[in-house]
C-alpha cells in the first residue's frame, strides 16, 4: 500500500497520453504534470487537464524530486532515450508499447530498469479484462486440454481512408512495423499469456494498401497535398508455431471497414475451446464437443482474478478504461514493493520487440524465422 498518492507525469499529449492521465486519477494517483511537444502546448494541456505543473521538457521532470513515475506516451522512436533517462534519474516508468523500435533498445531498457531497481511497466492492458483472466485461470487448471490450434485477428479501420495519417506511418518515428507493432503486438502478448504458450517461430506477409498518405505534420503545403510514400504495413497475415508445435495464425489490419478495435482470439484445446472478443468483453464463449455456453463477467463467480478485476456488478458493462485503471493500479502497487502476477513489464516489452523483429525478418526473407536470436532447442536439433 502506498503511504501517499503516487505522483505521475505524462509525457506525450496524444490520445493515449489522455487515456493514461485519466487512468492515473481513477487508480488513485495524482497527475502532477505534463510534457507536450512544445512548452506552449504543455501549458495549454496543463490547464485543460487541470494539473499543477506544465513542464517545458523532460529535463525539468527529471529534476523534480516530487515525481515518482513518468508515463512515456510519445512516438515510439523516442521511448528508448526518454525511458532510459527517466530510469537513470530514479523514476519508475510506464512506457507505451512498443517499448522500443529495436530489440537492442528494448533489452537496454530492461537492463537499465534492473540496475536502477525501478519498475518499468508496459501497457498490454487487454490482460486486464476480467474474463481474459477467467480463461487464463481455466487454462491453468487444464480445462481446455492440450492446445490443438490458436487463431484470431486484431482489426481496426482508422487507417482505411487514404487521407488518414499519423506519426506511426513514418518509420523513423513509429518504427519499421506499424500495424503489427501497434496492435499485432497486443494479440501476441495476450494469447501467449492467456494460453501459457511461447511462439518459437513465425512466417509473415505484410502489405501496404495505401501507397501514399498525407504527411502527419506537414511542414509545407506541397508535402501535405502530394502525400508521402508509405513504408509501413497496413495489414499483416502471420503464421506462428509454438515451442510445443501448436500452430497459430493472426490477421492484423488497420484498414478493415467497420472493425473499430476488434481484438479476437480462439483457443482450441483437446477438451474445450475458448473465445474472447475485446469489443464484447463482458462475455466469453466456451465451446465443448456436446454443448457450448456463454459465460458472463460476474464478481460473484469464477476465478479469483476475474473477481478481483470485476469492480461493477454483472451486467454493468466494464471495458477498456477499466483495464487501464486496473493496470495502472497494479503497476503503482508494484512500485510500492508488492509482487503482482500478470503485470506486463520490461521482459514482456523485450519479448514483443523480438516478435516484431522476427515478423519483419520473415517478411523480408519470406522464410519461417525463429523469434529469438537464441535458436530454440528443438529448432537447433
Ligand atoms: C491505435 O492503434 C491504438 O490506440 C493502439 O495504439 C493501442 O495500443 C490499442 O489498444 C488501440 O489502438
Amino acid at each position: 500500500m502506498t503511504l501517499r498518492r503516487t505522483n505521475a507525469v505524462v509525457i506525450g499529449a496524444g490520445m493515449i497520453g489522455t487515456v493514461h492521465a485519466t487512468a492515473v486519477r481513477a487508480a488513485g494517483g495524482q497527475v502532477r504534470g505534463v510534457v507536450a511537444s512544445t512548452p506552449a502546448r504543455s501549458a495549454r494541456l496543463a490547464t485543460q487537464w487541470d494539473v499543477p505543473v506544465a513542464y517545458p521538457d523532460l529535463a525539468d521532470v527529471l529534476a523534480d524530486d516530487a515525481v515518482d513515475v513518468i508515463h512515456v506516451c510519445t512516438p515510439n522512436a523516442l521511448h528508448a532515450h526518454q525511458a532510459a533517462a527517466a530510469l537513470r534519474a530514479g523514476k519508475h516508468v510506464i512506457c507505451e508499447k512498443p517499448l522500443a523500435t529495436s530489440v537492442a533498445d528494448a533489452r537496454m531498457l530492461e537492463a537499465t530498469a534492473d540496475e536502477a531497481g525501478r519498475v518499468l511497466a508496459v501497457p498490454f492492458v487487454y490482460r486486464y479484462h476480467p474474463l481474459v483472466r477467467e480463461i487464463r485461470a481455466r487454462a491453468e487448471q487444464g480445462e481446455f486440454g492440450a492446445w490443438q490450434l490458436i487463431h484470431g485477428s486484431y482489426l481496426q479501420d482508422w487507417m482505411l481512408s487514404e487521407q488518414s495519417t499519423n506519426w506511426r506511418v513514418d518509420a523513423e518515428l513509429g518504427g519499421r512495423s506499424r500495424a503489427f507493432a501497434d496492435i499485432g503486438s497486443h494479440w501476441c502478448d495476450l494469447v501467449e499469456w492467456v494460453a501459457g504458450v511461447r511462439f518459437a517461430e513465425v512466417t509473415a506477409r505484410l502489405a501496404i494498401t495505401r501507397p501514399k498518405r498525407p504527411v502527419a505534420e506537414a511542414t509545407t503545403l506541397r508535402q501535405a497535398a502530394g502525400g508521402k510514400p508509405v513504408a509501413t504495413e497496413d495489414v499483416a497475415a502471420v503464421l506462428l508455431r509454438t515451442a510445443d508445435d501448436v500452430l497459430a495464425s493472426v490477421t492484423v489490419s488497420q484498414v478493415s471497414a467497420g472493425r473499430k478495435n476488434r481484438l479476437w482470439f480462439e483457443l482450441d484445446g483437446s477438451e474445450a475451446s475458448a473465445v474472447f472478443d475485446q469489443e464484447q468483453p463482458e462475455s466469453i464463449w466456451l465451446g465443448g464437443p456436446e454443448s457450448s455456453r456463454v459465460v458472463v463477467r460476474d464478481p460473484l463467480t469464477g476465478s479469483a482474478e476475474q473477481q478481483r478485476l470485476s469492480v461493477l456488478p454483472a451486467g454493468h458493462a466494464q471495458g477498456y478504461a477499466d483495464c487501464f485503471r486496473a493496470f495502472i493500479g497494479d503497476a503503482y502497487a508494484a512500485m510500492a514493493g508488492e509482487h503482482i502476477v500478470g503485470l506486463p513489464t520490461a521482459g514482456d516489452g523485450v519479448r514483443s520487440a523480438q516478435l516484431v523483429d522476427a515478423v519483419l525478418r520473415s517478411a523480408d526473407t519470406l522464410a519461417w524465422t525463429p523469434i529469438t536470436s537464441e535458436l530454440p532447442e528443438e529448432l537447433a536439433a
